[in-house]
């Protein structure tokens, strides 16, 4: 008998050991979250777009000899059911290879390279969402983050990107958080409707210090999935956005639409409208949503030569409209990437990729 205690005292000690060390697990009520209207007011067009119509700049960059270059050999993201297994350890191991790297130093109280990215996400908060810059920084950002993992650790395979559509009402069954390989698991709340600390998966245990909102303070990563929100993430929403004709209108449905439902569905970190990219779920999510924006792209090439909306501080979106991403990669003009295809040389780097679908 006294053995049996002696065996189990040892055995929970030895689970203790193994069990990740998990920074506190904050309430549902610390995490700021996103704004959104539903499908049927957006086809309403409650979200009344004022953008001025008149601010088009025709730029002719489809013909230009580097976009030619980069049609005849475009780096492809593929969708992740199709992305190989190969890959997907590979994308995985390059952020946390991100996450192991030092900080720049350049975005206290980053620690590690990774952090840096959800610091400047952060920082920037009120210029890059809640108007139309939103969409072309997002793709920027996403863009840079893709180049840092080939850069700083060595992943030059295309990143994935997630079809939303195919798992909407369904996020927590996909293997992206069901396989133990990948990005752990995706619970709902607890009994008290607060979120969960993630112990499952590639980043068991990880602590986030940037976050939440405006605030640094230490916490778990943590997810509380509403599947009623997620359905939102469905094909029927992406196509009322899409079907709108000038990029402010798209933009500000994409964003308060499927965007902020993926954002609030996940739910907890990924809720946080300015710490997001701590969970690295986000990478994924804005893999859809700026694939669903080349999408609508694609219906006119004119929409990758023009845009229209006003910034943050009311100030007109022309194509020479600078994005910058805080020295994390260079200062670019619209005009660079609003075609995905451009083959404009930024950085060591081209700026070329289409989506497999
Ligand atoms: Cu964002």
């Amino acid at each position: 008998m006294q053995s049996l205690v002696y065996l189990l005292a040892l055995t929970s000690a030895a689970t203790a050991a193994l069990l990740p060390r998990v920074a506190p697990n904050l309430p549902a009520s610390a995490f700021p979250t996103f704004s959104h209207l539903t499908q049927a007011d957006f086809e309403a067009g409650k979200d009344n777009v004022t953008a001025s119509p008149t601010t088009f700049t025709p730029f002719a960059l489809d013909a230009s000899p580097a976009s030619a270059a980069c049609s005849a050999n475009p780096n492809v993201r593929i969708e992740w059911r199709s992305y190989p297994t190969s890959s997907r350890l590979g994308f995985i191991a390059a952020i946390k290879c991100m996450m192991a790297q030092p900080p720049s130093g350049n975005f206290p109280p980053s620690t590690s390279r990774y952090e840096d990215f959800a610091r400047l996400h952060q920082m920037y908060m009120p210029n890059i969402h809640g108007n139309p810059k939103f969409l072309i920084w997002h793709r920027y950002f996403l863009w840079t983050f893709e180049m840092a993992l080939r850069d700083t650790c060595g992943f030059w395979d295309p990143l994935p990107w997630w079809d939303e559509t195919l798992d909407a009402g369904n996020f927590h069954n996909s293997d992206m958080f069901t396989n133990t390989a990948y990005f752990g698991h995706l619970p709902g709340p607890d009994a008290n409707g607060n979120p969960v600390c993630i112990i499952s998966g590639a980043f068991a245990g990880l602590t986030c210090h940037i976050g939440p909102g405006s605030s640094n303070t230490p916490h778990c990563l943590s997810r509380a999935v509403d599947e009623s929100l997620t359905a939102q993430c469905n094909s029927g929403f992406v196509q009322t956005c899409n079907s709108r004709g000038d990029y402010a209108s798209m933009e500000s449905c994409s964003e308060g639409g499927p965007h902020a439902y993926g954002h609030d569905g996940i739910g907890a970190v990924m809720s946080d409208v300015s710490a997001s990219p701590s969970d690295p779920i986000f990478w994924m999510h804005h893999s859809f949503i700026d694939h669903n924006f080349r999408i609508w792209q694609n219906v006119d090439p004119a929409r990758t030569t023009t845009i229209n909306g006003d910034d943050h501080f009311g100030v007109p979106l022309t194509m020479n409209t600078i994005v910058n991403v805080g020295g994390l990669g260079p200062n670019v003009p619209i005009s660079d990437i609003m075609n995905t295809m451009s083959g404009i040389q930024i950085g060591a780097h081209t700026f070329c990729y289409k989506y497999s679908y």
